[in-house]
């Protein structure tokens, strides 16, 4: 029999859910927000959504402790769009240039708009970035790397920012803390060039034989740690990171910033560079997962977790902190590296049941792993199928934090809190690019992907991309793996849907 104890604990959480799903609409509140945003990691990746050759303990624990979503989506299939519309709450492609960022790219996001975090700096929030940018940096014709780097994170609303410029395979491979290379000797100046080779460094394509990773396809240029990358640098010898390095970097900054302002409300958006390639992870945990170092990676991945989880517990700030976790866009397998992720795959499905991966218009390119923990606001251990884009994140905080939405900002970013918070959905439909800029639209069970000449696969990543000249309609609610095109035998909802889009494209702004 139930004690009074338990009976009063049960009735306490009762009422809260109650109070919750009447009022989510209302609540108004300032809790540390943190943000993981994880890099190429699919829906199957994490044993939280199904996987079980791999297992990620501290993921699942986060999602016991909260909110499992099955139908959240990123914007794009790729992670310059995907962050560009999570931070903005616009979809990427209503702007030029906001497609994959070469690592030497100008600041894609205008500093005259209030982006996520300006408006929660406005509202009393420490902002911090700490991990993957890849947001360009600096002024038209790229940043200055031997001087002030600006703009960047600070100037768009960042208090604090600890990034690496772009990705990891891609030069500078260096870190930048405020608007400064960390630890730069001026004597040894940095040259970084996206055109032609630069300096006397050995590139993957000439020197192959000094490869500890060997490349797949790209990533020829000039060889750091070990390692062929996009681009060629030289100089900055003293400044260049240590790939096996990186997470504990990261991990020990974006602790450093929430111990620092656990008594002020603080935002951290933690974008880490794993799972993305080149995947070489700490010795910890290379040759840990049996699945090569894609999968010591997804453990790499899960450990960065579980310390920031701790962290906030040893703080006793857990109550208090807002926790998502997600990925900006769906996984690959092979994406340049010959690190034997293919061959050591096995049954593992990255994108879990869906069809595609990383780059596709199909489910598999922005369907992603979406875990929300808040304890006390949102119940434990619930699973929502609720349909969610990340650029709801926007509104959602934005009203979360007792502030509307002014003028032209986060144009498609609606207010998903309650959602966001464990009620059924606040949004009817997701809208979603590909690589190649396909859009589909999500709609009830509709899948719609608009007729593109694009190319069907992706053969270097053996991904499916989803591009067909004609229309195409799938049955998410019978066909989730998007394998029977009933666009012939339905023409009037592709009309709908087709529509449905065509107005959302001309419009600037859909909420
Ligand atoms: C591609 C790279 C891939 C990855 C991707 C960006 C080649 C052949 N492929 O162009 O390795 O860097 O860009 O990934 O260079 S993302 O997650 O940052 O969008
Ligand atoms: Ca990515």
């Amino acid at each position: 029999m139930m004690n009074i104890r338990s009976f009063s604990f049960v009735f306490v959480i009762f009422v809260a859910f109650c109070c919750l799903e009447a009022h989510a609409q209302k609540i108004t509140a300032k809790p540390n927000i943190v943000i993981i945003y994880t890099d190429d990691l699919g829906y199957g990746d994490i044993s939280a959504n199904g996987a079980t050759r791999v297992k990620t303990p501290n993921i699942d624990q986060m999602a016991r402790q909260g909110l499992r979503f099955t139908n959240a989506y990123a914007t794009s299939a790729t992670c310059t769009p995907s962050r560009f519309s999570f931070l903005t709450g616009k979809y990427a492609w209503r702007k030029a240039n906001t497609g994959i960022a070469p690592g030497d790219a100008a600041l894609i996001i205008p500093t005259d708009i209030e982006i996520l975090p300006r408006m929660l700096q406005k509202s009393g929030y420490q902002t911090a970035v700490v991990g993957k940018w890849h947001l360009g940096l600096g002024p038209q014709g790229g940043p200055d790397w031997n001087s002030e780097i600006k703009p960047g994170p600070l100037e768009i609303g960042f208090n604090y920012s600890f990034i690496m410029p772009a990705t990891a395979d891609r030069v500078p491979c260096v870190y930048l803390e405020n608007h400064r290379i960390v630890d730069l000797d001026p004597a040894d100046p940095i040259i970084v060039s996206y055109k032609e080779k630069v300096g006397n460094d050995p590139t993957g394509k000439e020197n192959p034989e000094l490869l500890k990773v060997k490349y797949s396809h790209g990533h020829d240029a000039t060889i750091i740690n070990g390692v062929s990358r996009i681009g060629w640098m030289s100089g900055g010898n003293r400044a260049r990171w240590i790939d096996q390095d990186m997470a504990d970097v990261f991990t020990n900054r974006a602790l450093s910033f929430i111990e620092k302002n656990r008594e002020k409300p603080f935002f951290l958006y933690f974008a880490t560079h794993d799972i993305h390639v080149p995947r070489v992870p700490h010795s910890r945990f290379a040759g840990k997962s049996g699945m090569g170092p894609r999968g010591d990676a997804i453990l790499q991945l899960d450990w960065t977790v579980g310390e920031v989880l701790k962290a906030l517990d040893r703080l006793q700030i857990a109550d208090n902190t807002l926790v998502i976790f997600s990925s900006d866009n769906g996984p690959v397998v092979d994406d340049g590296y010959d690190d034997n992720a293919v061959e050591l795959l096995k049954d593992h499905t990255p994108s879990g049941d869906r069809r595609g991966g990383k780059y596709s218009a199909f489910d598999g390119g922005t369907h992603i792993p979406f875990i929300v923990k808040w304890p006390g606001k949102i119940e434990r251990g619930a699973v929502s199928n609720a349909l969610f884009s990340q650029v709801d994140l926007y509104a959602s905080l934005a009203f979360l934090t007792g502030q509307g939405l002014s003028g032209d900002n986060a144009p498609d970013s609606f207010n998903s809190l309650s959602t966001l918070l464990g009620a059924t959905a606040d949004r009817k439909y997701v809208v979603q690019q590909s690589v190649n800029n396909t859009l589909s639209l999500i709609h009830g069970n509709w899948k719609y992907i608009e007729p593109s000449n694009g190319q069907k696969m992706n053969v270097m990543t053996n991904t499916e991309l989803g591009n067909l000249a004609e229309p195409q309609l799938y049955d998410l609610k019978s066909d989730v793996g998007e394998r029977n095109n009933l666009a012939g035998k339905y023409p009037l909802e592709v009309k709908r849907l087709s529509d449905m889009l065509k107005k959302i494209k001309e419009s600037n702004k859909t909420r």
